[in-house]
C-alpha cells in the first residue's frame, strides 16, 4: 500500500480532484481527427443543432418539419437559442451543456449574446481547437464511429496520417441492421456475396470486415441494435453475428460492442432526431457470451429499465464488459442511479460512462457533468468501506479512477 491514508472527512476531495484531474479515454464518440475535414462537427451553431436541442424545439416551436430543414445552420441555430435559451430558462441537460461548454472555454453566457459567441468561433482552427478541447475536457483519447458504407468518410482513409488520439472503431449496423442493401454494396466493392448468406458469401463477408479491419486498425466491432436484437435467430443478422462477426472477432481480438434498445425514427420527419428508445431481451447477450467464450464483448443498453438486468449478466462473464450511460440515460439524475447500481454489483470493473460527442465541445460538457456525478458516487462507496476500518490511500484512489476512466477498458480489450 503506497501513499497517505485519506481520513473521511478528506475523501470527498481528494476524490473529486483525482477524478478531474485524471485524464479519461472517451471509448464511444461520433468525432473525427482532422483527416476528416467537414466531417468533424465544432462550435456554437453545431452545438445548438445538436438532434437532442432539435427534438427539443419542436415541443415548444413546432413549424413545418422541411421548413425547418430548409434553414441554414445558422437560422436553425438562432431559433433554437430563441426558443430554448431566451424564451425560456434552458435547464434541459442538452441546454444545460451548450452553457457548461461556453463558460468552461472562457466565454461569457451571461450576456446571452449569441454572436458573440460566435466571434469567438470564428477566430478557431481545427487543431488547435481539438487541442483546447482535449485540455479543457482533460481528455487523453478518443474512440470514433468509423462506418465502411459512409460515402462520406470512406475517401478519407486514403489518408495515411493519424492522430494517435482518435482510435477507430469498426460500425456495422448497415451490414447487420439491412442485409439486403449491404449485399449489393459488397458487390459493387468486388465481395463475391448472395442474399442467401450460403457459407461461401459469409467467408467473403469476413473477409470484407477483415478488410476493413486492416485499414481502420479498431479497437473494437460495434453496432447499435434494435429492442427485438436476437440470438440465436434464423435470419441475416443471426447468420452474420455467428458466422462473420463473431469468427473475426475471435481471430484478431475484436470486441463486439453491442448497442441495443435503438428504435430507429420513430418520428422519421425529425431525422437523426427521431430514434427512440425501448426494452431489449438480454437472454441473447447471455447467450452469446456463454456460447462464444473466446470472444470479448462490451454492452451498453437504451433503456433504464434493462439496466439492473444488464449488471447481473456482465456479472456472470468476464468476457462482457458493461459501459457508459448512452443517449437518453446521459441525464444526472439516471447517470447517479445507474453508477450507484454499477458499482455496487460490479465494483471497478466497468466503465461508467462515454460520451457519445456529436461535436467536438461536447466533450467538455458531457465529462465535467459526469465526473462531477461519478466523484460523488466514489466518495460514497469509500465512506461506506472507510466506516468499516479499512482506509484507502490517495494512490489507491488514482490507481482506481485511472480504471474506470479507461483503463479496465483497455485491460479488458488487451490494448
Ligand atoms: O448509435 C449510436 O452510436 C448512437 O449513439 C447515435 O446514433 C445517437 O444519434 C447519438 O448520438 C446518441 O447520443
Ligand atoms: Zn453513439
Amino acid at each position: 500500500m503506497t501513499g497517505r491514508l485519506i481520513s473521511s472527512v478528506e475523501l470527498s476531495g481528494v476524490v473529486e480532484k483525482c477524478v478531474f484531474d485524471t485524464p479519461v479515454l472517451d471509448i464511444h464518440t461520433h468525432l473525427y481527427d482532422t483527416r476528416f475535414g467537414s466531417l468533424l462537427l465544432w462550435g456554437i451553431d453545431e452545438l445548438l443543432t445538436y438532434h437532442y436541442l432539435v427534438a427539443e424545439v419542436f415541443r415548444v416551436a413546432p413549424m413545418e418539419y422541411d421548413k425547418f430543414w430548409a434553414m441554414s445552420k445558422q437560422e436553425q441555430a438562432d431559433y433554437i437559442w430563441q426558443h430554448l435559451f431566451i424564451e425560456r430558462s434552458p435547464i434541459s441537460e442538452a441546454c444545460r451543456g451548450v452553457l457548461t461548454c461556453m463558460s468552461a472555454l472562457g466565454l461569457n453566457v451571461g450576456k446571452r449574446d449569441l454572436n458573440l459567441l460566435r466571434s469567438y468561433f470564428a477566430e478557431q482552427t481545427t487543431s488547435g481547437y481539438i487541442d483546447k478541447v482535449f485540455e479543457t475536457a482533460n481528455i487523453r483519447g478518443v474512440i470514433m464511429t468509423n462506418d465502411p458504407f459512409d460515402d462520406a468518410e470512406r475517401p478519407c482513409w486514403d489518408c495515411e496520417e493519424r492522430d494517435p488520439r482518435f482510435k477507430a472503431a469498426l460500425r456495422i449496423d448497415a451490414l447487420l441492421n439491412n442485409w439486403p442493401a449491404a449485399c449489393i454494396r459488397l458487390s459493387e466493392w468486388g465481395f463475391a456475396v448472395n442474399e442467401s448468406l450460403d457459407d461461401a458469401t459469409c467467408a467473403e463477408v469476413r473477409r470484407f470486415l477483415k478488410t476493413w479491419a486492416k485499414r481502420f486498425d479498431p479497437v473494437y466491432m460495434a453496432a447499435s441494435l434494435p429492442p427485438d436484437f436476437c440470438i440465436p435467430e434464423n435470419s441475416a443478422r443471426g447468420k452474420l453475428v455467428e458466422k462473420c462477426v463473431l469468427p473475426v472477432g475471435e481471430e484478431l481480438n475484436l470486441p463486439f460492442a453491442m448497442m441495443i434498445g435503438v428504435k430507429k425514427l420513430i418520428n422519421p420527419d425529425l431525422r437523426l432526431a427521431g430514434d427512440g428508445a425501448a426494452r431489449s431481451d438480454l437472454q441473447t447477450v447471455e447467450y452469446l457470451c456463454r456460447e462464444y467464450p473466446k470472444n470479448k464483448f462490451l454492452l451498453t443498453n437504451l433503456s433504464r429499465e434493462d439496466q439492473h438486468t444488464a449488471c447481473v449478466v456482465t456479472r456472470k462473464f468476464h468476457n462482457l464488459h458493461l459501459f457508459g450511460c448512452w443517449w437518453f440515460l446521459n441525464n444526472p439524475s439516471i447517470i447517479e442511479d445507474m453508477t450507484r447500481m454499477r458499482f455496487e454489483t460490479l465494483g471497478l470493473s466497468i466503465t461508467p460512462q462515454h460520451s457519445d460527442a456529436r461535436v467536438l465541445d461536447q466533450l467538455v460538457y458531457k465529462w465535467s457533468h459526469s465526473r462531477k456525478i461519478i466523484a460523488k458516487v466514489l466518495t460514497d462507496k469509500y465512506l461506506d468501506i472507510t466506516r468499516t476500518g479499512w482506509k484507502v490511500t490517495e494512490d489507491e484512489i488514482a490507481r482506481d479512477v485511472k480504471l474506470i476512466f479507461g483503463g479496465a477498458f483497455e485491460e479488458f480489450v488487451g490494448r
